[in-house]
Order: structure tokens, then sequence, then C-alpha cells
């Protein structure tokens, strides 16, 4: 999928994204993985739901989100190879930089094909279990500005679309991309820090009605948030966010589309005190948010490491 390609792409259903992938075995490509890089998540994000730009069938789909990031030019189909129980091996029919798709959150591909379904029999359901990232992609740590090969990486473990969204990552988008993000067209818009919140897949408000059309999070999932500074004095202190940004960042014809919402949120916070490092995030609730196969956010608290 080259990058013309996602651009072109009016998408349709929910997107969904990942898990936490744990590497389970170093093989195949020779050269060693980039010191740093890491794979964040390999989850399930959908069954059966979505569709690839020009293509009528609906596939499954498996975000899959680094800590670097990715150079959209870079990235193919062929670079993956999604392993299923019984030993049978799947390529992405699309690889989408979609719909994580500003120049501030280029760390997931969203990988669409026939994941869940025998190679003899797609009638038969058969469980991705691995992702083996094994093309030329190239991506560079965040704020960095010459890309490197992204290979090496050791077999990933898929976590179940069955298993809820997690938080995955987060880090200041302030000052690292303020030029950046300085043009994002649903940044905050109003607090002096932005902490920039990763999830597992795209997520939705929750809804505990499983035929409900998707909804934008609300005030709830706002104020359910902290974001966790460690002090030069080496106190902690907890903030909740005044907002959020990064919310409806896509429309179909115009019309915000919730369907449509990636896997990111961005906390909006008054002010920090000088000198404090983030060092954690926490959603203090559980079923806030939900990912595109209906599963609700457990109560967290991610590390910043
Ligand atoms: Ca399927
Ligand atoms: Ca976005
Ligand atoms: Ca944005
Ligand atoms: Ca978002």
């Amino acid at each position: 999928m080259n990058a013309r390609a996602i651009q072109m792409w009016s998408a349709r259903g929910a997107i969904a994204l990942v898990a936490i992938g744990g590497a389970v075995a170093l093989s195949g490509p020779a050269l060693a993985a980039p010191a740093g890089l890491k794979v964040l998540s390999t989850e399930m994000g959908s069954i059966d739901l979505l569709s690839c730009p020009s293509t009528n069938p609906i596939y499954d789909n498996l975000p899959v989100t680094f800590n670097w990031f990715i150079r959209p030019a870079s990235v193919r189909p062929t670079d993956f190879e999604i392993v299923r129980e019984d030993g049978s091996v799947a390529t992405p029919v699309c690889a989408l930089m979609y719909p994580p798709n500003e120049p501030d959150e280029r760390q997931t591909i969203n990988l669409i094909g026939n994941f869940d379904e025998g190679a003899a029999d797609p009638a038969v359901k058969v469980r991705p279990v691995q992702l083996r990232i094994v093309g030329a992609l190239r991506g560079q740590p965040i704020g960095a500005t010459r890309s490197r090969p992204v290979t090496g990486l050791a077999p990933l473990t898929i976590t179940d679309v069955a298993d809820p969204p997690a938080i995955v990552d987060a880090w200041m988008l302030t000052p690292l991309l303020a030029d950046l993000y300085a043009t994002d067209p649903n940044r905050c818009t109003v607090g002096t820090a932005f902490v920039r919140v990763m999830w597992s897949n795209g997520i939705n408000a929750y809804l505990s009605d499983p035929s409900s059309l998707p909804l934008e999070v609300g005030r709830s999932t706002t104020l359910a948030y902290r974001a966790i500074f460690r002090l030069p004095s080496g106190r902690r202190q907890s903030i909740t966010p005044i907002a959020l940004g990064d919310l409806l960042d896509h429309a179909t014809d115009g019309v915000p589309n919730p369907s449509l919402d990636d896997n990111m949120h961005d906390l909006c916070l008054a002010s920090v005190p000088k000198g404090a490092r983030l060092v954690g995030v926490s959603i203090t609730k559980p079923n806030l948010v939900m990912k595109p196969s209906k599963v609700g956010n457990r109560v967290q608290k991610f590390v910043v490491r």
C-alpha cells in the first residue's frame, strides 16, 4: 500500500488497533533491531468489519504500534506475516497508516486482511497468533529526522480480539513536537502542556449495547485520566486533564465520524510544574472506551519507561 492509496482511502466502519505483543523467540532477519526500537502492541481489533481501499470484501484488522515513527512511504503489506494457530501464514491485503494518519502520530500501521480464517477453508476459524515483520520498513525515534531500517525484530505474540484495549505509550507532545503540534487541526485548544496517550486499538466511547453506533468519548473519560509526573524534589504529582484533544479526527462527507476514531487521545493539562518529568498515565475507571470489537477498557496504570 503506497502513500497515495492511503490518502485516497475513504474508509468505512470502525477501525481498531492492538494489545501488548510479547517477543517470543529470535529468528528470521539476520540484522539486529536498532537499539531502542520496540513494538508496543499487536492486538487484533476486529473480525470481519473492515475493507481495504478499492476492495469490497470485509476483512479483519490488526493494528501494530511502535515506539518509533514509521515512514509511510516504506510501508508494504508484504512487510508483515501473520501466523495462524494451524501454522498457515497470511499476508495483509493492505497495510495502512490510517486512521492514525496525522504527521504527529505515525506510530501505528493498521494491517487488514484474512487473518482468522483457514487458508484451505475460509469457513473454518483459525486464530492468528504471531506477527513477523519481514520487509523493509523504515522509521526513526520520535523527534529524530533520519530514518533507519526497522528490521531484526523478534516474532510478536498477537493479542486476542476479545482482550480489552490498553494504554501502550505516553509521551509529551511539547516541547518535542511543538512546531508540528501547532498545526494539528484537532489539537488541545486549552492548557499549556500536552500528553499523547496511545492505545492498543482504535477507541470510541464505551457503549453497553453492541448494536449502538460508535460515539466519541465525553467528559467522564477526560476526568478519569491522570498524567503522573515526578517533580525535581522526587515527589509525584498526579494531574487531571482539563480537556482531551484528537477527538473526532475523521469525517465522512464533512460529517464527523466517530467510527473512524484512531488509537490516541491528547491530554490537555492546565500546567505542569517546572522540571517535572512524565512517569505515567492512568485511566481510573473501567468501560469508558472500547475497541471495534466492543470490548471495554480496564482500570490501568501505565508506566513510562
Ligand atoms: Ca475474517
Ligand atoms: Ca488523530
Ligand atoms: Ca491530532
Ligand atoms: Ca483520537
